[in-house]
């Protein structure tokens, strides 16, 4: 079984949002026509309080790019984005939703990041996603969505961990890019780790 995993395709992360992505709505329409292909697909959504730690208004005296110490690890300091219940946390409204069995939150604690859908960054909270795409006999995982560099860097890289055969669709996801060369150094990242970068265009000869 092959779950499609779409990563935080959500308004902060696009043109005119508060962290957006370069490019971040071009990679809407691959996801839907990608999503053709898939029975089984399941989402993330970063979802924090106000106040999250990793938001540099949270911290006074700090601006957006400095790091800091959350709970003991590194956490670089973003805009305040995808407040929960906020039209910046939400799915852009063209993106196909329709079948998604479930969508697993993420970043709901305020002393501790996530960007992997699957774990929070100190690796003490669960989401359960790894437990559910086992549940449905998922044996491959393909990831697409953002940002390359960070929320999907770190799901691919789990999903490795958790035993999954994992790909990345590379023409859907884009990177927040905070140093020039952060998407392919991720990509690299991914590839070293054991994840298969394809591009969509390989579904038409499935
Ligand atoms: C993300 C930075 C902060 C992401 C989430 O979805 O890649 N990046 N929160
Ligand atoms: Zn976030």
């Amino acid at each position: 079984m092959k779950a499609l995993l779409i990563v935080d395709v959500q308004y902060d992360f696009l043109p005119g949002g508060a962290l957006p992505v370069e490019e971040g709505d071009k990679i809407i329409p691959v996801i839907n026509e990608i999503q053709e292909q898939f029975q089984f697909i399941v989402a993330t959504q970063d979802w924090h309080p106000p106040k999250h730690g990793s938001f540099a208004a949270s911290h006074d005296g700090y601006i957006v790019g400095d790091m800091i110490q959350l709970g003991g690890i590194d956490q670089i300091l973003w805009p305040v984005h995808c407040v929960q219940d906020t039209k910046g946390a939400e799915f852009h409204s063209s993106l196909h939703t329709k079948k998604w069995a479930r969508i697993f939150q993420k970043g709901t604690d305020i002393l501790v990041d996530s960007y992997s859908g699957f774990y929070d960054n100190n690796r003490k909270k669960d989401t359960g996603l790894a437990a559910y795409l086992n549940k449905h006999g998922v044996k491959e995982v393909y990831v697409v969505g953002l940002a390359a560099d960070y929320c999907v860097k770190f799901t691919v890289l789990d999903a490795l961990k958790e035993g999954f055969h994992t790909f990345l669709f590379k023409d859907a996801t884009r990177a927040v890019n905070i140093r020039p060369g952060d998407f392919e150094a991720a990509l690299q990242e991914m590839q070293e780790a054991g994840a298969v970068i394809v591009d969509s265009s390989v579904l038409l000869n499935l």
